[in-house]
């Protein structure tokens, strides 16, 4: 991470069905019934969101619904809410709504639509490396081409029970969006396996993996799927994060 401000692009997944938790808390507020609500969560890569298979949180992180028009709701920490009302999302400079605060594990088991995803419907799930200090404390879950986004959903598949999930919610299986030279249509669980990485607590590792997968989607990848299909990685990035943001299904996020 270099110096200066870091630009994400902010993906909006809407709320299709609450947990039963989060139903429990929010499905009978009239004041919600009417709104959109997204979690907002921030990414490098906007051009992987055709790979979405799910959407991470921290289940000890605080999060808040934050009103940010007379229509939408958006799910993050306050710190980012805070941010984004100094970037001209708030109808008033600075002012942040919040219309309620609660602990990510609310949260898990909640059903969302995520943008340009293959998987019409994906569940919000745990993550134990997800900082509350960085972007929206939401993380878009695209394990084809992250290596902690495809070795946490190895995790969620081989003990749902620990994590306090049901099978079906990390029943996704990776989609091959990028190709690369070096490490084929899968480059994340192709590195993660080349390394031997067994867990989200390989953190070391992890990092290495993470380089690796990115210079080379990057820097040589090209894309297979999607409105950009056959345009390198390179040049797709921007046009798919136009795309996002002229669709309002994502914005620019500055921090
Ligand atoms: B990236 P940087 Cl396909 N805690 O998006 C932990 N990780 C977070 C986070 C948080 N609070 N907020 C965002 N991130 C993740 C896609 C992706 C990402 C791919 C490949 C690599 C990659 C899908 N997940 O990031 O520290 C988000 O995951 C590798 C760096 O600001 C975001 O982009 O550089 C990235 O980390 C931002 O990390």
């Amino acid at each position: 991470e270099g110096i200066g401000p870091q630009e994400y692009t902010g993906i909006k997944l809407k709320v299709l069905e609450w947990s039963k938790e989060a139903e429990k808390l929010f499905g009978t507020k009239p004041e919600l019934e009417t709104k959109n609500i997204y979690f907002v969560a921030a990414t490098l890569r906007p051009e992987t969101m055709y790979g979405q298979t799910n959407c991470f949180v921290g289940i000890e992180i605080n999060y808040g619904l934050f009103k940010i028009n007379e229509k939408d709701i958006f799910i993050c920490t306050h710190r980012a809410a805070r941010n984004m009302a100094f970037q001209g999302f708030s109808e008033e400079r600075g002012k942040v709504d919040q219309l309620a605060d609660v602990k990510g594990s609310v949260f898990i088991g909640t059903k969302v639509s995520a943008p340009l995803s293959k998987y019409k419907q994906v569940y919000v799930l745990p993550m134990e490396n997800v900082l509350a200090t960085k972007g929206t404390g939401v993380v878009t879950s695209v394990p084809s081409d992250s290596p902690d986004d495809y070795i946490t959903l190895m995790d969620l598949k081989k003990k749902p029970e620990y994590y306090k999930i049901l099978p079906s919610w990390a029943d996704y299986e990776p989609i091959p969006i990028i190709r690369t030279p070096s490490y084929g249509d899968l480059a994340a669980p192709s590195v993660c396996q080349q390394k031997k990485i067994n867990s989200q607590k390989d953190r070391l590792q992890l990092t290495e993996a993470k380089e690796m997968v990115y210079k080379e989607g990057f820097y040589n990848g090209t894309m297979i799927v999607g409105d950009y299909k056959g345009r390198p990685v390179q040049d797709a990035k921007a046009l798919i994060k136009d795309l996002l943001v002229s669709t309002k299904q994502g914005f620019i996020y500055n921090e």
